[in-house]
């Protein structure tokens, strides 16, 4: 069967067709491929074409598909269970290695997914600190938990949705949202709201409208200022988490959250969330504490499994300087030729992220500046990068992913593809 036959079968028993808004394609237009396998930097869908992938799934695939070891692993994993509903060795194995990676993270708590990381780190912030509100950032996306539904980043974004319907007004009424980027606007909420700020939530470095890192000071005034009035501050570092450095942003820009949210290259391709921080504060966790928070495939042992090797395969740091120079190979090779094709773009990365705005520039920093992006160009380029084996995110508002298996031969070829797609765009 092919993708178009799928799609049309999909359509009748799946809303929208895909099991996750952006992967429908609405933001580019045309039909979503569907994927047959996929091996290292490389997918091949069921219509036989071979793609080099910069989704990564998402961003957990930082050491390729199917990695020999992870392979392995879960192979041998497999025979001994699935499930277990009780705790096992590994989940304690997993929490004491991101904890040693990510030192802010004193205890952590498995979930299966980041919307459940995320959920779950506003709802102990808010147990914590006995306050209600939250700060969140215009553009920054945090799963879809109705109380962040709101001026959200990726899908909510890529369909122009301004909210969610079915997310009461209840559920958002104490969701304040400041400009990314903007100190003076978090300042404001916090003056504003009187005492009643739980947390603040951000992306440190935001990857759901595009890739957009934080200004220098904007990190650290965020801790500042919920240092000054109580509040709880949460990294959301679904993304970032294991990517921007093994530490995740907060090891880069030297800011210290909380509480971190992490997911996507932890569960190394298969389901898995995890919040943690504070002894303090996750102390007061069920059955620790009283904030109540569960799961029955929480540290499923194959999730965990496949998170452990990962992230054993990512444990020096060579990998992440591999990481940096693959990515600065592309984004400078594709600033170049968008500058010669008379394209204008504006191409922000950070560490193995990295987003080509069709944009006028001179920068793209925020939600203002990146929502004047040209997603009608940027549909265009994504279709005529697609058409030569290159598949990019169905959205201008998604970051791009490299792994450790993008190598020289997959970053000439993107490139040869950049030249001939730009030029198929042409000039403003
Ligand atoms: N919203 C996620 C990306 N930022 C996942 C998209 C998908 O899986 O379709």
């Amino acid at each position: 069967m092919h993708s178009d036959e799928l799609f049309e079968r999909a359509r009748h028993r799946i809303p929208g067709g895909v099991n996750s808004p952006v992967r429908a394609f609405r933001g580019v237009g045309g039909t979503p491929r569907f994927i047959a396998r996929a091996s290292g930097c490389r997918m091949w869908d069921v219509d036989g074409n071979e793609l080099i992938d910069y989704i990564g799934s998402w961003g957990p695939m930082i050491v390729g598909h199917t990695h020999p070891e992870v392979v392995e692993a879960l192979t041998e994993a497999l025979a001994r269970g699935t499930s277990y509903g009780a705790p096992t060795g590994l989940e304690v194995e997993l929490a004491e290695t991101i904890a040693g990676a990510v030192p802010s993270m004193e205890m952590l708590r498995l979930t299966s997914s980041g919307t459940e990381a995320t959920m779950s780190a506003i709802r102990v912030a808010r147990g914590f600190t006995e306050r209600s509100k939250l700060i969140k950032f215009e553009g920054c996306y945090h799963g879809h938990a109705d109380s962040l539904l709101v001026k959200a980043g990726s899908g909510v974004a890529t369909l122009g949705l301004p909210d969610s319907p079915g997310v009461t007004p209840g559920a958002v009424a104490d969701t304040l949202v400041a400009r990314f980027n903007d100190l003076g606007s978090v300042s404001a909420l916090f003056e504003a709201a009187d005492g009643d700020v739980a947390c603040v939530i951000v992306e440190p470095v935001a990857g759901n409208m595009g890739t957009v890192p934080p200004a220098p000071g904007f990190l650290e005034g965020l801790r500042e200022l919920c240092t000054r009035h109580g509040a709880v501050l949460v990294f959301d570092e679904v993304m970032t988490g294991f990517r921007v450095a093994r530490g995740g942003a907060q090891a880069r820009y030297g800011v210290t959250p909380d509480v971190t949210c992490l997911g996507k290259i932890i569960g190394g391709g298969l389901p898995v969330g995890a919040y943690g921080g504070r002894r303090d504060i996750m102390e007061r966790v069920a059955p620790a504490g009283p904030i109540y928070q569960a799961g029955t495939l929480s540290g499923n042992p194959l999730a965990v499994t496949a998170g452990l090797v990962t992230l054993r395969l990512l444990e020096s740091d060579s990998v992440y300087a591999q990481l940096d120079a693959t990515v600065a190979a592309i984004a400078d090779g594709i600033t170049a030729l968008a500058g010669e094709a008379g394209v204008p773009t504006v191409t922000n990365r950070v560490g193995s992220m990295w987003t080509t705005f069709f944009h006028d520039g001179p920068a793209v920093t925020d939600w203002n500046t990146a929502s004047a992006s040209d997603t009608r160009r940027y549909g265009r380029f994504f279709h005529a990068m697609l058409d030569r084996g290159i598949y990019l995110a169905p959205s201008q508002y998604e970051a791009a992913f490299v792994g450790l298996a993008h190598t020289g031969d997959a970053v000439e070829f993107t490139l040869d593809a950049a030249r001939e797609a730009f030029r198929a765009v042409g000039p403003a």
